[in-house]
């Protein structure tokens, strides 16, 4: 096995802290993924990826720098890859699902603060994220109240942020202004990597990004099968890998395991039995190594269909115009297609709740289970609204609030049973 210490040891990890880190994941790991029976073989493609998860990969990330590209860090999926693709940078995702350094995050952000915000303080204030470290901007976004406080001081201890404004309508105000923002963002990219968006730049972009969407789209039609080829957890990690990965070879990888399921439906072969429970888990997004619910619910008898969740098809779900003769009319595709995006920092949000019903149809949901982090305000809201509105409509749900911590298993396990029994009826 490669020694990496050197390397985290240039990027000022905290190295006892960081193996301890990596063995809580690892092993954490090895009971949720590698415990499952019958994966497809190409996940193994991703039990290396995790395996390297601070080691290849950060690797290639110090390669590329050193070769002159800038690495570009995000928190979002409101910010445009397109646009970081096509000045050459390299982005990755930095949101970390875990609860570590929360004690000194509260020196920064109040306690009732969701864990995805803390968990992102603790990462750097412990020292133990050599992405955050690799990176040479870090992009914030003012979407929810959360983040756009915390950004405040974050900016302070990280020293590279960027603050990009998010629109909350879906008006032609809202428009405009997300495309003010893409236009700034991406003067501040063409600054900070010394190179100008082109027409065909854009495109090469906007043709990688679609590549990926379109892989990972693919893998989620294919759950609509019973049984099902794939489990819920193995499909949530391809699109949490998703953010970090190299995208074109996550595209390639994506695409063998779909050719391989599509070998699996042929055969009726699936990783459940045939009438297992279906749900459809929608909410807030999911970072690694947060696996907590999806895997009490496939380890309680029902199986995951898919993920209205920005770590799911809220992030991915539309593709980018690739045609247009300028930069502007380019930029213009782009900001149309993430005007699309339903975040619940939208008022109203009617099309998250068509798409939650849209996607209950298409996988042939049983239940949806809505997820909402501990103080998370908008998507407990929607939790309540759209729960009601689709109980109207017949389509069971289950409400869940929790956070990082593992206090909760037994209470959630006990309830998402409950739920579970129900939907069998
Ligand atoms: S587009 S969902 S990735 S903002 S959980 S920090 S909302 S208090 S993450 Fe998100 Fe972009 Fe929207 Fe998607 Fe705030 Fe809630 Fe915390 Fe959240």
């Amino acid at each position: 096995m490669t020694d990496y210490k050197e390397m985290w040891k240039g990027l000022g990890l905290d190295l006892e802290t960081h193996d301890a880190v990596l063995d809580i994941v690892g092993k954490a790991y090895q009971d949720v993924f590698l415990s499952q029976n019958n994966r497809p073989k190409g996940m193994e493609y991703f039990d290396f990826v995790m395996s390297e998860i601070h080691g290849l990969r950060i690797k290639e990330l110090l390669d590329a720098k050193q070769e002159g590209r800038k690495v570009i860090g995000t928190f979002c999926v409101f910010v445009p890859e397109e646009i970081v693709l096509a000045a050459n940078a390299v982005c990755v995702g930095l949101c970390a699902g875990a609860e570590l350094g929360f004690e000194l995050a509260e020196q920064y952000v109040p306690r009732n603060t969701c864990s995805l915000i803390k968990s992102a303080f603790g990462f750097k204030l412990a020292k133990v994220c050599p992405y955050i470290e690799s990176t040479d901007m870090i992009v914030g976004e003012n979407t929810c109240d959360g983040k756009k406080k915390a950004y405040e001081s974050y900016k302070d201890i990280v020293g590279n942020l960027y603050v990009m404004d998010i629109p909350q309508t879906k008006s032609q105000a809202g428009r405009n202004l997300l495309k003010a923002e893409f236009v700034k963002f991406a003067a501040a990219v063409g600054e900070l990597t010394g190179n100008k968006l082109t027409v065909e730049n854009l495109k090469k972009g906007i043709e990688i990004v679609n590549n990926k969407r379109n892989a990972i789209l693919r893998l989620a039609k294919l759950r609509a099968h019973n049984p099902v080829p794939i489990s819920g957890l193995d499909v949530l990690l391809a699109n949490q890998v998703y953010f970090y990965d190299n995208p074109e070879r996550f595209t390639a990888s994506v695409n063998a395991i779909c050719d391989e399921l599509e070998q699996r439906i042929a055969n009726k072969v699936g990783v459940f039995n045939e009438g297992t429970p279906r749900t459809l888990i929608s909410g807030c997004p999911m970072a690694v190594p947060n696996w907590k619910i999806p895997h009490i619910i496939e380890t309680s008898g029902a199986t995951i269909v898919g993920e209205e969740m920005c770590t799911g098809e809220r992030g991915t779900q539309n593709l980018t115009n690739v045609n247009g003769n300028t930069i502007d009319e380019l930029i213009d595709n782009i900001v149309d297609r993430y005007m699309k995006i339903d975040c619940a920092i939208f008022t109203p949000n009617q099309s998250r709740l068509d798409h939650i019903k849209e996607m209950a149809t298409k996988y042939k949901a049983d239940g949806v289970i809505n997820y909402s982090l501990q103080f998370c305000q908008p998507y407990s809201h929607e939790s309540m609204t759209f729960g009601k509105e689709l109980e109207s409509e017949g389509i069971p749900v289950l409400n869940l609030e929790t956070d990082y911590s593992q206090e909760d298993v037994g209470q959630l396990k006990t309830r998402i049973e409950a739920f579970i029994e129900r939907i069998k009826k």
